[in-house]
């Protein structure tokens, strides 16, 4: 506790040097990068080839491909630079080069359809779209000039990796960004409707890179191997693995994309110790670890955020794990990653099935639902959180804005939970309208969207419905137009045909009516209730 103590110190010191800066996120990744260390010290290596890097190799890249996007494709300050493609060893090099040239990221889940990614970039104003080879169909239909991220056969485009390689690195672009500007623009649906900017200045990530930085040294070494499966397209992953770890000076092993056999066999070749994951990796570990060939010795810290995780599974992978330990954070999209996680293992294990306490420079209350009045501890009311990584506001959309951030800059999460006497928060429920598929956002309002545009549905209501691995699913109610034979295949399908793999419905209910209050609202409680009961029955 002395050492937390003593650390906190020295982050608030670091808090004020980095606030009193005319500082832009990029040159305060890159200035901490471990340079004594850097040819040496390997930052990512590639899961799937064994591929690594040096930072001083990553230092390089940033900074050419930053000098390649300014001077020979015109790049600009406040340029909105579209990104899609999954985890790879060039992802965190071209985030930063787009933030190095002071432009602002707008990254994207490379599951989003044609259309997804449509809206994306045309809400986010985007400028130019880099994607990965494998993703360019869906970019065509936008006209959007396209760079790839990696070299093809054919060669017809230009790509990051070619500028890499090409260009020398030269000082950074002259016009340098502040930390008001805008650094990038992640989408969240918020606590109600569909997909939202969330905008995201360069002070915010500064705070997150000095959180995560601080987080991370209060009980990790250099020596320390992380893996990353989670998306770096999402502010979890681009939190730890694009911005804060960087400043740590810790080795990656980036996997592509979640697979749970891949990933056993990574831990053991690599040594891995430490994995920021979501409540099904937890799971999975829990339910299949022990029945399969595995080496989990090197493991040291296991993370889960981005959806709740249970007791239960809690108190099994420490059961199944003894030398493991398990540490809940909790975050959004809007707080620029986490809000709350444990700095101390006795800590956790004193306090399951909490998200922590508050990170450093947050701020909480809990608010009753009904009267707006602050709770005291052990009592349940919406979350509203302060702290200088609280987003700007959402992306032309004033309305959302102030509906989410009140005048005194407090920010209403949508989460219901509480505080005990000793400051561990407990999240018990959700009362915005968001799904969480496996980590991934679902937003009920676009489902419904898209299934009143089918002829033969009148109304429609999407709730989450629990489900053991993914965390939640997507249920749908539909009332049919008179005489319709629509039938639950065909609606799943529907919307199959349009949304990305992790949006699909899974489950329909055909209802008379769709409840709703008396100003039009659904009432998705008593649907979800509703069906909760049908299905203990
Ligand atoms: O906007 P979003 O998709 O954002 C996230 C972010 C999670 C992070 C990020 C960095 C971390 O270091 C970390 O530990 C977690 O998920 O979704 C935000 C909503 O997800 C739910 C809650 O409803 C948020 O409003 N959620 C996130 N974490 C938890 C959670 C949790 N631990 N328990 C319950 N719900």
């Amino acid at each position: 506790r002395t050492e937390i103590f003593n650390s906190l110190v020295e982050l608030n010191e670091r808090q004020k040097i980095l606030t009193d800066r005319n500082l832009d996120v990029a040159s305060c990744v890159l200035s901490q990068f471990p340079h004594a260390l850097a040819e040496s010290r390997i930052a990512l290596i590639d899961a799937a080839t064994n591929c690594q890097i040096s930072y001083a190799h990553l230092y390089r890249s940033i900074r050419s491909l930053a000098y390649g996007l300014y001077h020979a494709v015109g790049v600009r300050k406040g340029d909105v630079v579209f990104l899609v493609a999954p985890n790879s060893l060039l992802y965190p090099t071209i985030s930063l080069a787009i933030l190095s040239v002071g432009a602002i990221l707008t990254p994207a889940n490379p599951l989003n359809t044609t259309l997804e990614i449509a809206k994306q970039v045309a809400d986010s104003g985007a400028k130019l779209a880099i994607c990965a080879p494998e993703e360019l169909h869906k970019l065509i239909p936008t006209k959007l000039p396209t760079m790839l991220t990696t070299k093809t056969s054919d060669g017809t485009l230009l790509s990051a990796e070619e500028f890499i390689e090409c260009f020398d690195p030269i000082d950074l672009p002259p016009e340098r960004p502040t930390q008001t500007d805008t650094a990038a623009v992640l989408y969240s649906s918020g606590t109600t409707g569909t997909s939202k900017g969330v905008i995201l200045t360069h002070a915010n990530l500064i705070s997150v890179i000095s959180l995560l930085k601080w987080s991370v040294s209060a009980s990790s070494s250099q020596d320390d191997v992380f893996l990353c499966f989670i998306p770096m397209f999402h502010i979890y992953g681009l939190a730890f693995f694009v911005l804060g770890l960087f400043c740590s000076g810790i080795t990656t092993v980036v996997m592509q994309r979640f697979d749970f056999q891949a990933m056993l066999d990574v831990i053991k070749v690599h040594r891995v110790n430490n994995i920021p994951a979501v409540p099904p990796v937890i799971l999975a570990l829990v339910k299949h670890a022990s029945n399969m060939k595995c080496d989990l010795s090197s493991l040291r810290r296991v993370g889960s955020g981005a959806a709740p995780l249970s007791k239960e599974v809690t108190d099994g992978f420490r059961e199944k794990f003894p030398w493991v330990e398990l540490r809940q954070g909790y975050g959004l999209t809007e707080t620029c990653g986490a809000a709350s996680f444990f700095a101390l293992d006795e800590d956790a294990k004193a306090h399951s099935g909490s998200c922590g306490s508050l990170l450093p420079h947050f701020s909480a209350k809990i608010v009753d639902i009904k009267t707006g009045s602050p709770l005291p501890p052990n009592k349940e009311g919406e979350l509203w959180l302060r702290s200088p990584t609280i987003m700007k506001g959402y992306l032309r959309n004033e309305e959302a804005t102030t509906a989410t951030l009140d005048p005194e800059g407090w920010l209403r999460t949508g989460d219901l939970g509480y505080f005990d006497e000793d400051g561990f928060l407990y999240i018990v429920d959700r009362i915005k309208e968001l799904i969480k598929h496996n980590g991934y956002q679902v937003a009920p309002a676009e489902l419904e969207a898209l299934l009143l545009s089918h002829p033969q549905i009148v109304d429609a209501a999407v709730i989450p419905l629990e489900n053991e691995e993914a965390g939640q699913v997507p249920m749908a109610y539909v009332v049919k137009a008179s005489g319709s034979e629509l039938t639950e295949n065909q609606v799943i399908r529907f919307i199959a045909d349009q949304v990305a793999p992790y949006k699909k419905v899974r489950r329909v209910g055909f209802i008379s009516t769709i409840p709703k209050s008396a100003a039009g609202k659904i009432l998705r409680k008593q649907l979800i209730s509703q069906t909760q009961q049908q299905l203990n029955s």
